[in-house]
């Protein structure tokens, strides 16, 4: 009885760590770390990267690369809030607060974003 299941605990907790690593590898390859400026380039109707990790103090500026306009709107009051931006144009906010920024695109709702900001 001990045996089975200690068996399947370390099954379990190869699993774990197999899923573990995989989160890790996500995270990283979805996430920037820098510091300056950083970029998002808005083409294909999505941005690129959707989700950007950057210190605070940082300026994201978000490029419109498509022929339609879009926007970079983030619900809370702290967030971005661009209007239109018009094919060809950029849109630049500067994170001063840590803090994670959810935002998307208002004339296209399935276009989804996230800014997370560290202290
Ligand atoms: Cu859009």
């Amino acid at each position: 009885m001990f045996v089975i299941r200690h068996v399947i605990g370390a099954a379990a907790a190869g699993l774990l760590a197999a899923s573990v690593a995989g989160l890790l590898a996500a995270d990283d390859g979805a996430r920037l770390d820098r510091s300056g400026p950083a970029d998002v380039i808005v083409a294909g109707f999505a941005y690129g990267p959707a989700s950007l990790r950057v210190p605070a103090g940082t300026a994201v500026t978000w490029t419109n690369e498509d022929g339609a306009a879009h926007t970079v709107d983030a619900p809370a009051g702290s967030g971005p809030r661009s209007g239109s931006i018009a094919s060809g144009e950029a849109y630049r906010f500067e994170f001063a607060e840590p803090g994670s920024y959810e935002y998307f695109c208002a004339f296209h709702p399935s276009m989804k974003g996230v800014v997370e900001v560290t202290g």
